[in-house]
């Protein structure tokens, strides 16, 4: 559970960095199915431009160990304390960033889950779990506290990047820069640094992005988005890889629910 500094903490930043929630075992459970998901050949893995897997989309549905994730009980009792609320998960992510992997632009995930996958209003969470330590070198996730306090931010533009979905889905989010220049003048920039299994919760509008990597040194960092039950997406635009068709309220798993695959 979280203190209540902490969920204050939350409520007024936009986010929340806890180290040292997951075992190096936990860890270590995720991090052995980073190479077969990276390996998946279908169109829910974005690649960089010379093929290397950027991210791999819906890992909750494709693969055991991240379905256990997103039961894990300590990421599920802090997820409903500070939903106030019991939760679905809208979409899961592995983003992987290898040396000079590319750039994440400024984004807010609502911003696409509310206009295109029809998600109602901006309560839900990005939780993410650094699957590998996360220093300044190594693109971390870099946030502008207080974002999430001013509504969607950013305006659509033609993604002619998308090829494998048509209609609305085509278009991008992006924040302008004079957008961005006004925020970061009021509000700065955090980074989200840690030791390999650092949990962190981000509001679903806090406005965030990551830079490229300029070290040898791998940054894979695990998402389970969600959002409330009564709070459901249901444009069905997008690939159930992208956006829920499952809409159940998760349960907590026992606390084994990860390291049981270390003893496969
Ligand atoms: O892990 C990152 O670099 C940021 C990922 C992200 O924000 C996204 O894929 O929407």
């Amino acid at each position: 559970m979280l203190t209540a500094d902490q969920a204050k903490q939350f409520e007024y930043r936009g986010y929340l960095v806890l180290p040292g929630v997951l075992s190096p075992d936990e860890v270590n459970a995720l991090a052995r199915s980073i190479e077969p998901l990276a390996a998946r050949p279908g169109p829910e893995v974005a690649r960089e431009p010379e093929g290397a897997a950027h991210v791999v989309y819906g890992v909750h549905l494709f693969d055991e160990r991240y379905g256990a994730l997103a039961h894990h009980p300590i990421l599920v009792a802090c997820a409903e304390q500070l939903l106030g609320q019991s939760f679905f998960v809208h979409q899961s992510r592995l983003n992987v960033k290898q040396l000079d992997g590319s750039v994440v632009a400024w984004h807010q995930d609502f911003a696409t889950y509310h206009r295109i996958d029809g998600i109602p209003d901006a309560r839900g969470l990005v939780i993410g779990v650094l699957l590998d330590n996360v220093t300044a070198a190594n693109a971390p996730v870099v946030v502008i506290p207080r974002s999430h306090t001013l509504g969607i931010v950013s305006e659509a533009v033609i993604d002619d990047n998308v090829r494998d979905h048509e209609g609305a889905a085509k278009y991008r989010y992006d924040i302008l820069p004079a957008t961005m220049e006004r925020l970061v003048s009021k509000f700065g920039t955090d980074a989200i640094l840690g030791p390999a299994g650092t949990l962190f919760f981000m509001h679903a509008n806090l406005v965030h992005g990551s830079s490229i990597n300029i070290v040898p040194q791998r940054r894979a960092i695990a998402y389970i988005n969600v959002s409330p039950c009564d709070n459901r997406g249901e444009s069905f635009t997008r690939p159930d890889y992208y956006a829920a068709r499952d809409f159940s309220a998760v349960s907590a798993a026992s606390d084994d629910c990860l390291v049981r695959f270390n003893r496969d």
